[in-house]
This record gives structure tokens, C-alpha cells and sequence, in this order.
């Protein structure tokens, strides 16, 4: 008997993207620049030498894109709106031609029955912020929560979801420490000063949402985790793991649900702790109506005292199967979840975005075959099904992504749509995995037998 994996008929099934890596028309309809359109545009910066500045062209073709979902049954869809489109200068002065992009794609996404879930703040922050300080400047929150107000009053009678913020720590530590994104610096104590002032922010952000939205919509953030484990049981690499979860989970996590950071932060990292001012976590830590997971593979960390501050690195076990990214490793998703849940106790939690870049390619006969994709999907909901069997909240599964897009600095380089983007011809292909999900959301789940995919 194959085992059928279901799912409550409440479920909420959807995709997941953001404004930079979808829409194009960088400079369309009087939209101002973000940092990502600079940094894109600075040679060395993307492997590929691409930019966002056509992308998948969502801008013009959204309702060719909204028909697909609609005819895979999505009934959700998780976008982000462009700061500088809706505020060219970030604060300020209002583009109506921006505020009317989102108006009509939230109008044409209910007309289809699709839920739209509107991240406010995925990575694109207006240049024209940037250049007075951007995320390691206080005045930067100030101007999240003047934005947010400006969304909340055009959509908030509409919206039934809001993420403030994607990804708060790969804003703060791959833009300000690694330098690997926007807007590339190296300096490990900006790279704090931004996580802190992100959650000024998100507090700035839940304020004008909860006053403005005349729908009492569903608020969250999304955060991304990972299963940190130490790479042997040293007292050295368990300490390393440690320093590591602190970093990329507590710095987070405690603020927001506990409303303090964790007293192992400012002794574990001297000289770094940000700027913290009395009453700043205060509307940080108010409560949320459900808490976004980003997943998509563990971190498993060992000491080395070269690296500098934290002492630690993620090192690639041997024996597991990797994708063009990360570690393919499911229990991944149940060890995050449940410990999550543990810690926290989030009212609810929705998986804002699991998924893989497969080197997909379209057959003779116009298909995509991508069974590595629909493969490592049922693997990773097999586990979350496991976790909301012993009570964790899970509401919500939003595979990341819709449609292949800019992966920021690979480019074009790693594809993760269900669907498939010809970018030379902007042609949306369907591939097997999006047909397999279109196959889930019917079904309130799957046989979990891969010879059936
Ligand atoms: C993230 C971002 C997405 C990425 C996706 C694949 O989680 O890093 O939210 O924009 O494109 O995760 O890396």
C-alpha cells in the first residue's frame, strides 16, 4: 500500500518571488534605482555578468503569469513590491504609476482566486537610501515605516497577508560582510548595525500595518533558517555551531519573540553589538500572526580560528547528494521546524520558500523534465508533514519559485521555477514539477512514491 501524504483541506498551497528577480522594467513608469539595479550594474559583481533589468518581464507579462497560476491551481502567490517604484527616493514623494502596478496585480490575483502574500522589503533597497547610510543607519527604519503606511493605505483593504521583511540576516551579513550582495560591503559590525535596524524596522512596519489595514490581514516576516550542527562533537566545533546558530537564528528569532537579544551575543562578539537604544525591540517583538521559513539545506559547522570573529565555517559533509547551491538534506526542514516550535512557540508557521536550481532544459517534445526538483518538493513536504504531526502550526507551503528568475549573484545561472523562462523569448514552459504540484494542491497531498512522479 503506498503511503498517501495529505494535507488539511485548509492548507494553503502557493509560490513565492520577489520584485527584483521577476519584474524587470528597471527603470519603467518613473521607478527610482535600488541598490541591487547598482550592484548589478557594477562589473564583477553577478557570475554571469546579467542583470535584473529585463528579468522574467512580470511587469508587462504578469497577466500571462497570473493565468498559469491560476491554471495550477496556486491559491497563493508570495511577491515583493519595489520600494523605489512605489518611493523613488525611498521616502517622501509617491510614483502613482508604481502604486498602481501592485494595485492591478493584486486586483487580477483575487479576480483568479489566488491569495496575494506581499513581502514589503526583499533586498531592493531604494539607492537613494543607500546613499544616506542604508541599513546600518537608524533613519533607515523611519523611512521602512513611512513606506509600509504608503502600501497599507493603497492595499491594505485587500491584502490578506503581509511579510515586512525577506531574509533580514542575508540583507544584513551577504550586503554588508561578505559583500556578496547589495550594496557589497565588508564590515562585520555595518553587518549587525543592519540586522538591528531591520528590526526597528519590521516593529515601524507591524505599527502601520496593524493601523492601517482595514482587512486585519495576517502579518509575518520571513526568516531564513537552516538546521546548524556541529561538524564533530569537539568542544571546538560545538562552539563553533553554537556562534553560528547565534548569528544566523537567535539574532533573530529572540528579538522577535522573546524581545531581547541573546546575552551570549554581546559577550560573544565584542566591539560588534549594535547600537541598541532603550524601546528599540519594543514594537520589534510584537506579536505576529505567523512566522516565515525560508528553507533550504542544513549548515553543518566546524571551528577554525582564521575566520575572523566567528571563528566558524560550514564545511560539505560527505555521502549526501548537492544541488548547483546546497546540500539536499530533508530532515533539514523537520529539525528547523520543530525546534523552531520548541524555542518559540509561533502561532503559526508558514514555509514561505523551499526549493532547488536544477540544470533544467526543454526536450524534443517541449518538455522540462525536472524530476530532481519534484523529487527534493515530495522529500521536503514528507518532513513537514512529520513535524505537523507532532503539533507544530505549519499552514502554509510556498515553493520558491514560480517562474526561473535572477538569482542575484549567479544571474541566470540557477533555475528554480516550476515554470520555465526562455529569457531569449520570455516563453513560460510548465515543467513536470509544476504539473506534479498542480497534482498536490488538488489532492491535499501525494503518494509519497517517486516512481509516480
Ligand atoms: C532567499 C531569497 C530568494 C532566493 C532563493 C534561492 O531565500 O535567498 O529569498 O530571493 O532567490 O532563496 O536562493
Amino acid at each position: 500500500m503506498t503511503d498517501f501524504v495529505r494535507f488539511p483541506d485548509s492548507f494553503i498551497w502557493g509560490t513565492a518571488t520577489s520584485a527584483y528577480q521577476i519584474e524587470g522594467a528597471w527603470q519603467e513608469d518613473g521607478k527610482g534605482p535600488s541598490i541591487w539595479d547598482t550592484f548589478a550594474h557594477t562589473p564583477g559583481n553577478i557570475q554571469d555578468r546579467s542583470t535584473g533589468d529585463t528579468a522574467a518581464d512580470f511587469y508587462h507579462r504578469w497577466p500571462e503569469d497570473v493565468a498559469l497560476m491560476r491554471s495550477l491551481g496556486l491559491q497563493a502567490f508570495r511577491f515583493s513590491i519595489s520600494w523605489p517604484r512605489v518611493l523613488p527616493e525611498g521616502t517622501g514623494r509617491v510614483n502613482p504609476a508604481g502604486l498602481d502596478f501592485y494595485d492591478r496585480l493584486v486586483d487580477g490575483l483575487l479576480a483568479a482566486g489566488i491569495q496575494p502574500v506581499v513581502t514589503l522589503f526583499h533586498w531592493d533597497l531604494p539607492q537613494a537610501l543607500q546613499d544616506k547610510g542604508g541599513w546600518p543607519s537608524r533613519e533607515t527604519a523611519d523611512a521602512f515605516g513611512e513606506y509600509a503606511a504608503v502600501a497599507a493605505r493603497r492595499l491594505g483593504d485587500r491584502v490578506p497577508a503581509w511579510i515586512t521583511l525577506n531574509e533580514p540576516w542575508v540583507a544584513a551579513f551577504a550586503g554588508h560582510y561578505t559583500g556578496d550582495h547589495a550594496p557589497g560591503w565588508r564590515d562585520a559590525k555595518a553587518a549587525l548595525q543592519a540586522a538591528h535596524t531591520q528590526l526597528i524596522a519590521h516593529g515601524q512596519a507591524v505599527q502601520a500595518l496593524r493601523s492601517l489595514c482595514s482587512n486585519h490581514p495576517k502579518i509575518g516576516i520571513a526568516l531564513t533558517l537552516s538546521s546548524v550542527q556541529p561538524a564533530s562533537q569537539s568542544e571546538d566545533d560545538l562552539a563553533a555551531a553554537g556562534r553560528y546558530d547565534l548569528i544566523l537564528t537567535r539574532l533573530f528569532l529572540d528579538p522577535l519573540f522573546h524581545g531581547r537579544y541573546p546575552a551570549e551575543l554581546q559577550a560573544g562578539f565584542p566591539g560588534l553589538f549594535p547600537d541598541v537604544r532603550p524601546g528599540d525591540l519594543d514594537a520589534a517583538s510584537a506579536p505576529l500572526d505567523f512566522l516565515g521559513i525560508n528553507y533550504y539545506s542544513r549548515d553543518v559547522i566546524r571551528h577554525n580560528p582564521d575566520i575572523p570573529w566567528i571563528q566558524a565555517e560550514p564545511v560539505q559533509p560527505e555521502g549526501s547528494p548537492y544541488s548547483q547551491m546546497w546540500e539536499i538534506y530533508p530532515p533539514g526542514i523537520y529539525e528547523v521546524l520543530a525546534r523552531v516550535w520548541r524555542d518559540y512557540h509561533p502561532a503559526s508557521i508558514w514555509i514561505t520558500e523551499n526549493g532547488v536550481p536544477v540544470p533544467d532544459g526543454v526536450d524534443a517534445d517541449g518538455r522540462v523534465r525536472d524530476f530532481r526538483r519534484t523529487a527534493y518538493l515530495l522529500d521536503h513536504l514528507v518532513q513537514v508533514r512529520r513535524a505537523m504531526d507532532e503539533g507544530v502550526p505549519v499552514e502554509a507551503y510556498l515553493v520558491w519559485s514560480l517562474l526561473d528568475n535572477f538569482e542575484w549573484a549567479y544571474g541566470y545561472k540557477m533555475r528554480f521555477g516550476l515554470v520555465y523562462v526562455d529569457f531569449e523569448t520570455q516563453q513560460r514552459i510548465i515543467k513536470d514539477s509544476g504539473h506534479w504540484f498542480a497534482r498536490v494542491i488538488r489532492d491535499h497531498g501525494f503518494a509519497a512514491v517517486k516512481e509516480q512522479i
